[in-house]
């Protein structure tokens, strides 16, 4: 079976590691189609050796297509996967336009595959700093519950978008030619002030909330108890911006509710689907974004059992934001969707 897809915000950071992806992992594909903004619409992309120009995308872009993936922002999805869900596509979100609806799943596969199946023609993708800290944690909720999870992320200006790449390599280049330099873009681009990245570290990712805590420390809370189907697990989260470009790297506290084995916790990480342990204090090897970029894995090391509760669990979660935390998730429930489709 090959399926019909649409690709909205295919020149975005998030959409070309899609493409990257439908292309290298040979996605059962008949129709392609790529979608933008009017901004960038006209722009050509290649695709197995094919030039596709990209169309503006708008309600009558998704007749007969199977599979749309949107990356294009709340506001795109929000208008335009109601129509794209009209005209019989299952579309797979990586906004946070739907993940809290309740009609909505939101989905890791290596924590709850079988939620893709309950969908109602809209699929949510986490945010990033979420996801890899859930599928590195699932293991460890399995056996043994998560009573709390306490998490500080470091995260990579790439999570902000390609204008945020460009505004940390140019400060640096600034700052290291002695120009003055004035950021434009982080912490968010649709506030006033904004602040330097370069050589520094923003304790804030996207709005403040009511509670002091801003958006994304929000995302991180809501969205782990609804992936767990889990009200109970306790969740506080300071989300910092660094000047990496990508890889989200996380220090993670997790109490468990059980009595547990730090062995045995290795072992299930070492054996957990997407996960890879590095975690070999004794030479110097631990999770570091420098190699996780460009990979699909989740990777954890420094294990260490808290030094005031024997039932905590200090670990450190590194992943690609832009793969496992959204082209790669959404193309994997891609693949098992299609997958149950061509087994029908
Ligand atoms: C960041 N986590 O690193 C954000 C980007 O809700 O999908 C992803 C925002 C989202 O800035």
């Amino acid at each position: 079976t090959k399926f019909n897809v649409a690709v909205v915000g295919a020149t975005g950071a998030v959409g070309e590691q899609i493409i990257r992806l439908l292309e290298e992992r040979d996605f059962p594909i008949d129709k392609l189609k790529f979608l933008s903004s009017a901004r960038s619409a006209g722009t050509r992309v290649s695709f197995k050796g094919q030039e596709i120009t990209v169309e503006e995308a708008g309600p009558d872009s998704f007749a007969g297509v199977d599979i749309a993936l949107f990356s294009a922002g709340g506001d795109v999805s929000k208008e335009l996967a109601p129509h794209a869900v009209r005209h019989g596509a299952v579309c797979i979100d990586n906004t946070n336009a739907f993940r809290m609806d309740p009609n909505t799943p939101l989905v890791v596969p290596e924590v709850n595959e079988a939620q893709i199946f309950e969908h109602k023609g809209i699929i949510a993708n986490p945010n990033c700093s979420t996801i890899q800290m859930v599928a590195a944690l699932k293991p460890l909720y399995d056996k043994y519950g998560i009573a709390r999870i306490i998490v500080s992320t470091y995260q990579a200006v790439s999570g902000a978008g390609s204008s945020a790449i460009d505004e940390l390599n140019r400060q640096t280049k600034d700052i290291v030619e002695g120009r003055v330099t004035e950021p434009a873009i982080l912490p968010v681009g649709s506030l006033p002030v904004k602040h330097q990245i370069a050589y520094n570290a923003i304790p804030q990712i996207d709005k403040f909330q009511d509670n002091g805590y801003t958006l994304e420390e929000m995302k991180m809370v809501r969205e782990t108890k609804k992936i767990f189907n889990d009200e109970s697990v306790l969740v506080t989260a300071t989300c910092v911006r660094i000047p990496v470009i990508y890889g989200h790297s996380e220090s993670v506290y997790v109490e468990l509710k059980q009595d547990y084995d730090l062995e045995e916790i290795r072992q299930l990480l070492a054996d957990a689907p997407g996960v890879t342990l590095v975690d070999d204090p004794a030479n110097q090897q631990y999770p570091l974004a420098t190699d996780a970029a460009g990979k699909n894995d989740v990777f954890v090391g420094r294990l260490r059992r808290d030094l005031t509760n024997e039932r905590g669990l200090n670990l450190w979660i590194v992943s690609d934001n832009l793969l496992k935390g959204a082209a790669w998730n959404a193309v994997q429930i891609a693949e098992i969707i299609a997958a149950a489709e061509s087994n029908k």
